[in-house]
């Protein structure tokens, strides 16, 4: 059964008439500009020095097109932005207070920067005319220049200087925020702008001018040459990364993996590849690493680490692969956005072919230049590769089955478990994953075949963030049919456990699961390396690290809101029923939270 449509519950303002188009002020004119570039949603955290904007939402374009989400954190804001993008492929807005909501939007900036993701945020500050300003509080909400706090981590800022240049400046934040590689933009509005009054019968600008320009197609003679070294090889291998941003750039991938039988890894910034199709090689990496004598990148957000054998987590090395006549091909966008203010742009991969444009462009066209170059001599090498993959990936499946099986039937439950008596039940249903690193938690089980039923990982790795992607993931599937699920840490959940309540106010539905394994593990993974390293007890990895005595009872909190709560779920034997009433739960509209107690996974 497909989930409930229902009508989205939006708060309509009282006695309001829908004047968009005939902008008196110029907050209006902001209003309209959203309106007129398609933005459905803008996340909130009121704030007076955007009283302006928060006035014409209500009472100019009455809260429709765009329409305020209320969020209670301004890092939900901008991650609620960021999910909503994800899943819809459309930008939504966050609009925050001056310095200090700004600052609270800093660390899901970086992680909607980090991830690519246009997320549109705007904001207010001053008044910029001092003379204007209240005692003390508009003082200290005032920066000179506000952009400042975030430019390091946007693509872009603005603070236009007069209510002529307002359109320009949200036109420009949309085309910089979604033009790829896409990313996160930050527009200041002064206090004084939006109060102006705008001349009689100001006009709008025609926005249909001004389109996005379609992504840069490759180069031919670099596609020829990867297409050359790809067929030509003996054992060509992909890595995959932000593929999965364009559901169609997979089904080429899949193609194109197909066609050469070229094993894939997905990398995990979106799910690239389908888990379990017979050229998914996700846990064979370091194997194929030291045979393959091409290497093709698709999107890599780290290309020359993931090239590399694990890492050794106490010394920090990493060696790489000796396999010195290894050629490596690399279709990217990432180079044009890189800056130095963080290092996110990784180490510099040596690459023989690269290729400036993404995946859903580039790879339509190396299948044709591919197919133009498969001769009889190719093909008979493509075929014994095949079955010599047909067996390796054979005993990949068995050991990734004996890892599960290993990790079925313990004291408590385990995250394999956990992930894999999810699947149980969610297989059945019209679903699609916000988030989780699914793939690894229970490989060689998990069969998703795309985007279209996970959308992905990726990002800053900013713990607190995820909640509130997955609700804005969540928001744009509300009316799909879909039943969004997603598996979050007991610690970012608590971090933005707040989002629950926007969840509540605004009908949106989802299943969350919480792997509750009381403590921020991957840093007492950390406590127990370094102090056996140092020779000192690793026992007292728990201390400032477990969420115990008490321990967090995220069911009743959910229900607090008056959503649903199931848990907490100690025995593996009442997981399927607990996932069975939640999902009923989310069929009629709500936000379920299951509430599982794992044990702390086995670390490297
Ligand atoms: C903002 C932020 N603070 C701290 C960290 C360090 N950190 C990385 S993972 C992690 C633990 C997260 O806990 P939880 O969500 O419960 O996941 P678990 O590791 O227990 O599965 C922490 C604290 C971080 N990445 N981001
Ligand atoms: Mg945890």
């Amino acid at each position: 059964m497909a989930i409930a449509q229902r009508t989205a519950p939006t708060e309509i303002p009282a006695g309001v008439q829908d004047r968009a188009g005939r902008p008196e002020w110029g907050s209006d004119l902001i209003m309209d500009m959203l309106r007129l570039l398609d933005i459905e949603y803008a996340a909130v955290l009121p704030g007076s020095t955007f009283r302006g904007i928060h006035d014409s939402a209500v009472n100019y374009t009455a809260n429709t097109k765009p329409e305020f989400i209320l969020c209670n954190h301004e890092m939900i804001t901008v991650s609620m932005a960021r999910g909503y993008w994800r899943a819809s492929g459309k930008p939504m807005v966050a609009i925050v207070h001056n310095v200090v909501g700004l600052l609270n939007t800093t660390m899901t900036i970086y992680d909607a920067w980090v991830d690519r993701s246009p997320v549109i945020v705007l904001g207010g500050t001053g008044p910029l005319n001092s003379q204007n300003r209240r005692p003390w509080i508009d003082w200290i909400h005032t920066a000179n220049v506000q952009g400042n706090f975030v430019r390091g981590i946007t693509k872009w800022d603005d603070q236009p200087g007069s209510v002529a240049s307002i359109p320009e400046s949200i036109l420009r934040a949309y085309r910089k925020a979604m033009t790829e590689p896409a990313g996160p933009v930050y527009v200041c509005f002064d206090i004084d702008l939006q109060e102006e009054a705008l001349p009689a019968n100001y006009q709008l600008p025609d926005v249909n001018r001004y389109k996005l320009a379609p992504p840069p197609e490759p180069d031919r003679g670099a596609l020829r040459e990867a297409a050359r070294l790809l067929v030509g090889a003996e054992l060509p291998m992909c890595f995959a990364d932000r593929v999965g941003q364009s559901a169609e750039a997979v089904r080429r991938l899949v193609e194109l993996a197909e066609l050469l039988a070229m094993p894939v890894i997905d990398l995990g910034f979106r799910w690239s590849f389908p888990s379990g199709h017979e050229l998914d090689f996700d846990g064979m990496k370091n194997d194929l690493l030291k045979e393959a004598d091409v290497v093709l990148g698709l999107e890599c957000m780290d290309l020359e680490g993931s090239m590399k054998l694990p890492v050794n987590y106490t010394t920090r090395q990493a060696d790489k692969v000796d396999n010195p006549n290894q050629r490596v091909i690399h279709a990217s966008v990432d180079e044009l956005i890189h800056g130095g203010q963080t290092t996110d742009f990784q180490p510099l991969p040596a690459v023989d072919v690269p290729i400036l444009a993404n995946s859903a462009v580039t790879l339509p066209l190396l299948l044709e230049e591919v197919r133009r170059l498969l001769d009889a001599g190719a093909q008979a090498r493509i075929d014994r590769r095949r079955s010599a993959l047909a067996d390796k990936q054979k005993a990949l499946r068995e050991k990734q089955k004996a890892g599960v099986e290993r990790l079925w039937d313990r004291p408590q439950i385990s995250e394999t478990r956990l992930a894999g008596e999810l699947w149980e039940a969610v297989q059945k249903e019209d679903y699609i994953f916000t988030h989780g690193r699914f793939r690894r938690m229970c490989p060689g089980v998990v069969q998703i075949p795309g985007p279209e039923r996970h959308v992905g990982g990726g990002g800053a790795g900013a713990v607190g963030a995820m909640p509130g992607v997955c609700l804005g993931s969540s928001l744009a599937l509300r009316d799909s049919g879909k039943v969004p699920v997603c598996i979050l840490g007991d610690g970012e959940t608590l971090s933005s456990i707040q989002a629950l309540w926007t969840a509540a106010k605004y009908g949106i539905p989802g299943l969350w699961v919480i792997n509750n394994n009381h403590s921020y593990y991957n840093d007492e993974n950390h406590q127990e390396l370094i102090a056996k390293f140092r020779g000192r007890p690793p026992e007292n990895k728990t201390v400032a690290m477990r969420m115990q005595d008490p321990p967090v009872d995220f069911a009743t909190i959910a229900r607090t809101f008056g959503l649903h709560g199931e848990g907490p779920v100690k025995e593996a034997n009442d997981l399927q029923p607990a996932f069975k009433r939640a999902i009923e739960a989310v069929k009629e509209g709500q936000l379920a939270v299951v509430d599982v107690w794992t044990e702390t996974r086995a670390h490297a």
